[in-house]
């Protein structure tokens, strides 16, 4: 059987497992508890020396990398039915398999500017923030973290994550423009791909991002939010007072997001 080892409320986990449900695939549910650090376990670091969920066990063979897994999945037991068959379709599919790196690094910046910082400040003394820094193997994602702690919404990482995502969400309106699916009349895999992050900036109140320059974002939304993969995957996974939670504290930031997001072009 399928292994997948992930964590609830984690966005690359949920668009695996998105994929899973909307493929049909049952998978051992092997929980990674990214906020106890039980990523850092030699055992897990053995399988993801990134530290990092998901990983996919197949009859022993170890995949990392959501865009990568959902790909291997749709290929080997969906028949690449999610994979356009259009050549200029599946080149728009693969590329928004890659660009989910930037956009996860995105959501990744604002989680951590904002909620994920405010939570940290307010329950853990700075020995204890370093402490856990200290432990990410990649120094130069230990670098981007003190700094959103340090610097929150001020950090220029911020301004990076709002540059690809005013390009990714002025490139969805476009191609949302053409059909009800990002790659055109079908649903597909770039629509699942996508889902978790925008789902992650909607649950931390910021869906201001899109609601008056590109819309279209918020209807595609909305019609992936009405799919049984995401009540299965999502709201019958995620507790919801913590996601009312991270919802009011992440609105509290979203007049100075907005400033910083105004000024990007
Ligand atoms: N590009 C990787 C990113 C994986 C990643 O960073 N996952 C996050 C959760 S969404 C994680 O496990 N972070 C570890 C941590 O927070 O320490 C992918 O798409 O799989």
């Amino acid at each position: 059987m399928l292994k997948l080892y992930n964590f609830g409320t984690s966005v690359c986990s949920v668009k695996v497992r998105i994929g899973m449900a909307e493929i049909g695939l049952d998978y051992e549910d092997i929980q990674i508890n990214l906020q106890k650090g039980e990523q850092f376990a030699p055992e897990f670091m053995a399988l993801n020396p990134s530290a990092a969920v998901p990983v996919l066990i197949d009859d022993g063979m170890i995949i990392v990398e959501s865009s990568l897994i959902l790909e291997y999945l749709d290929r080997i037991y969906n028949a690449s039915n999610l994979m356009p068959k259009d050549r200029a379709a599946e080149v728009e599919a693969r590329h928004w398999l890659l660009r989910c790196i930037a956009i996860h690094a995105a959501a990744n910046t604002l989680t951590f500017s904002t909620v994920n910082r405010s939570r940290s400040l307010a329950s853990k003394t700075p020995e204890e923030i370093e402490a856990g820094i200290a432990k990410m193997p990649d120094p130069v994602n230990q670098i981007k973290r003190r700094d959103l702690y340090a610097q929150g919404l001020k950090s220029p990482y911020v301004a990076q994550a709002l540059m690809h995502l005013r390009r990714a969400f002025a490139d969805m309106d476009a191609a949302l423009s053409k059909g009800d699916w990002i790659t055109g009349p079908d649903f597909g895999i770039s629509d699942i791909a996508l889902v978790s992050y925008v789902d992650r900036f909607e649950r931390l109140g910021f869906e201001g991002l899109w609601q008056d320059s590109t819309p279209r974002v918020g209807e595609w939304l909305a019609a992936m939010q009405a799919r049984q993969s995401y009540t299965d995957e999502v709201l019958g996974k995620i507790d919801p007072k913590g996601a009312a939670s991270m919802r009011e504290t992440g609105s509290e930031f979203w007049p100075e997001l907005e400033g910083i997001w105004n000024a990007i072009t």
